[in-house]
């Protein structure tokens, strides 16, 4: 399979997160995907550069003021403190029920809380280069596929489907599976499915398409009830206006074996095929992994590739967006199972 793969990923790098009340090493990490990429070398897939400039596929997904936000955050950081060099900005203060987002504070700090679903996204130096080069690999693999390959992987990080249309949170930044799923639209594709397999509901990808029929959203993830992103991703989310009907979660409880998610499964696949769509975005979660450590589903590598064949058996032309996936070893192993299952003759 042709992938898309930048060592720019590596310029995103902030060193802690929040966990429990303590500062940990950040989960998402930049061994995440050099193991990915190991992984594609190894098994001999085609690894080339992003080609395409996603900015006018990102000013369709995302708001002006929110991308101005996060290209120039690293240096309004700066210009508060030198000090902050060495420093990760973390919101404090959101506009949340009775404050106002609508009218957009002076104040970077203040900013960063309109900005940000979650304290859990820290942005350093590098975060706007690697996410644009992110974004730049999703409208690649979509031009490919537009033009007449069967498929292909986004093999980049950060990941994507937690930034709506106008902020970030859950690690994630640029929404490269909606940049995937509208360079398609844009290239002649009259209708488009996502389908997100990656343990966490997918709130960004939906919010962006939520009353659109053009883009169909279908997502498997650990319910929100107890599982982050917490306030998305209810089975009573179906769609809004045009889109009404055109979004579909399948919510699972935390400790979800095999043979009930690939029955969920079965249920996303038969939204996609009732939706002939012309091509197929997926956003490749692989957190659903029995080891990974902030997650609790309970699939193995073997059901990696009997995902990979699942999908090939839709029959349409895919992009695979690489999302979350946390046990940075197996991450390779895990994503080339998917690849090789989608490959099988
Ligand atoms: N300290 C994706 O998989 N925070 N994002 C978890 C652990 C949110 C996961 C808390 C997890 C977001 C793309
Ligand atoms: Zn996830």
């Amino acid at each position: 399979m042709r992938t898309v793969f930048t060592p720019h990923h590596a310029l995103h790098a902030p060193a802690t997160e929040f966990f429990r009340g303590e500062r940990v090493p950040c989960f998402e990490k930049v061994e995440r995907a050099r193991s990915v990429h190991e992984a594609l070398i190894r098994s001999g897939h085609r690894i080339d550069a992003p080609e395409v400039d996603s900015a006018p596929v990102l000013a369709q997904v995302h708001g002006a003021r929110y991308l101005n936000f996060l290209e120039t955050a690293w240096s309004r950081w700066l210009a508060l403190d030198p000090a902050n060099a060495d420093r990760q900005p973390f919101p404090s203060t959101w506009p949340i029920r009775t404050l106002r987002a609508d009218r957009e504070p002076a104040e970077f700090s203040a900013q960063l809380g309109v900005y940000s679903m979650d304290s859990g996204t820290p942005i350093c130096a590098g975060t706007w280069a690697a996410a644009k080069a992110g974004a730049d690999a999703a409208a690649t693999a979509a031009h490919w596929v537009s033009q007449g390959e069967r498929a292909a992987l986004v093999a980049t990080r950060p990941p994507g489907h937690h930034a709506g249309p106008d902020f970030m949170g859950g690690y994630c930044f640029l929404n490269n599976a909606a940049v995937a799923a509208q360079a398609l639209r844009n290239a002649g594709c009259s209708r488009v499915a996502i389908l997100d397999v990656d343990y966490h509901h997918g709130n960004g990808t939906q919010a962006i398409f939520y009353e659109r029929a053009d883009v169909l959203f279908v997502s498997l993830h650990g319910d929100p009830l107890t599982e982050f992103p917490f306030f998305l991703g209810h089975a009573d989310e179906t769609g809004a206006g045009a889109g009404l009907g055109f979004n579909l979660n399948l919510p699972l409880p935390a400790g979800t074996l095999a043979p009930a998610w690939f029955d969920a499964l079965a249920t996303g696949e038969q939204r996609v095929r009732d939706f002939r769509p012309d091509a197929l975005v997926v956003s490749l979660g692989l957190d659903t992994f029995e080891h990974d450590p902030i997650s609790k589903f309970k699939l193995s590598t073997v059901d990696f590739h009997t995902l990979g064949q699942r999908v090939a058996a839709l029959g349409l032309p895919t992009v695979f967006v690489l999302e979350g996936g946390y046990a940075t070893a197996e991450l390779g192993l895990n994503t080339t199972a998917v690849l090789a299952g989608f490959e099988q003759p």
